[in-house]
């Protein structure tokens, strides 16, 4: 079973029964019925994580990007996508034409961002929208929170109930933005605000049933990276499994906590179930900001070949309040960052033993994966949604 990550196996006659075994084995690290199935990858890009569907035309879901204009949201895209910084956004110039971005090629999560200008209406009769939401997976819509927020607060309704009328499988994502010039008193005030509105909004249409969820976020700090994680993790249909091997792997090795990371976005694409606190989210962030920067620097050849993340790539940063902080490489884009504590840390060979196992189970979710594709057994069933995404799962 270790073979390489996506490499499709030569068929053979027990190829039905071996995709059995799998199925059964993935079950076990707690998948969900469903989860499996939901997400073919016909692409078959070694390690890239793919949640399409392959008997719909669109090849990738989407995640929306809309909001008033000024509001930051090519902002957030160049910040998150592009390592673009912060202060560089402040010379972007007003986006005037739908900005469609696949992300696929160097990264883990594979999906495409459509960045809208936000000044359009695209409620305008010659505006396709009904064909822009059906393949939608996420809807972020970011709010000003410097501003007078009540016009944003109108767009987001009209612009809620109008996609939940085309996809009911569309998850809402409030990004409540650019807090870093709030108080935490007004910050929590702001947030309760806009809930309340957006929700009150919503309960008079009838429709309080559709679920908003509301982020505080700044492209100044790690707030954006985080909320970014929490929205890509509701489009990964495996990720109950990678919890599941995640809090098998700390138990039995004495870690504190651990992420496992897309390099390029430093998005979390899955967490333990403990509690995730931002200073810890921070640190593993700069850890690998710190681990690509060394590796690019000093790491390649003289020109330039070679790459700055690859299967070697490790590092053990100790910090002075006796907790270690440990990174390793999981595939080609992933990487697993471990909080261990000192005397925890002693136990190096065992936490890399089960380190092992957990790579390799890892490779396995892609393999069935792999397998279930090529066996061409997938069928579409209740519980996927119309872009791929298991509707009870998440
Ligand atoms: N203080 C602060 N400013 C931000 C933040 N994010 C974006 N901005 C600023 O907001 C301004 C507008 O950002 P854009 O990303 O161009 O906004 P947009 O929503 O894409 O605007 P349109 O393309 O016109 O719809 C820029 O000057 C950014 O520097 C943030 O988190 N905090
Ligand atoms: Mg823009």
């Amino acid at each position: 079973m270790s073979q390489v990550l996506g490499k499709p196996q030569p068929e053979d006659e027990d190829d039905d029964e071996e995709e059995e075994d799998e199925l059964v084995g993935l079950a076990n690290y707690g998948d969900g019925p469903d989860s499996s199935d939901a997400d073919p990858d016909s692409g078959a890009e070694e390690g890239v994580l793919d949640f399409s569907d392959p008997f719909s035309t669109e090849v990738k879901p989407r995640i929306l990007l809309m909001g008033l204009r000024r509001s930051g949201k090519s902002s957030i895209q160049k910040v998150v996508f592009h390592k673009m910084s912060p202060n560089e956004t402040l010379f972007l110039e007003s986006t005037n034409k739908i900005c469609r971005e696949d992300v696929s090629n160097s990264s883990f999560v594979n999906f495409q961002i459509w960045d809208f200008p936000g000044q359009i209406d695209f409620f305008d009769p010659t505006f396709d929208y009904e064909m822009i939401f059906r393949g939608t997976g996420a809807l972020i819509f970011v709010i000003d929170s410097q501003d007078d927020y009540m016009e944003a607060l109108a767009r987001l309704h009209l612009t809620v109930t109008r996609a939940h009328k085309v996809n009911t499988d569309i998850n809402f994502e409030v990004f409540i933005h650019k807090v870093d010039g709030l108080s935490d008193d007004h910050k929590i005030e702001t947030q309760r605000d806009i809930h309340q509105r957006a929700n009150d909004d919503l309960a008079d249409a009838g429709l309080e049933k559709i679920h908003l969820s509301f982020y505080l976020t700044s492209i100044y700090d790690h707030s954006i990276f985080e909320a970014f994680s929490k929205v890509v993790q509701k489009l990964i249909p495996q990720l109950p499994t990678l919890e599941n091997l995640l809090n098998i792997f700390i138990s039995n090795s004495g870690i504190e906590k651990a992420f496992l990371f897309d390099v390029v976005s430093k998005i979390y694409i899955a967490t333990d179930s403990t509690p995730v606190d931002m200073q810890t989210y921070e640190l593993c962030c700069d850890m690998i900001d710190v681990v690509i920067d060394i590796s690019c620097i000093y790491g390649l050849k003289e020109d330039g070949a070679g790459t700055p993340y690859d299967k070697e790539s490790t590092a053990i940063i100790k910090l002075n309040n006796t907790t270690v902080l440990y990174l390793k490489e999981v595939t080609k884009f992933l990487a697993l960052v471990c909080f261990v504590r000192e005397e925890s840390f002693e136990r190096k060979g065992l936490i890399d033993y089960n380190f092992h196992c957990f790579r390799k189970a890892i490779h396995e979710v892609f393999e069935v994966r792999m397998k279930v594709v090529k066996s061409g057994k997938v069928r579409k069933k209740k519980g996927s949604t119309p872009n791929g995404t298991p509707r009870v799962l998440l």
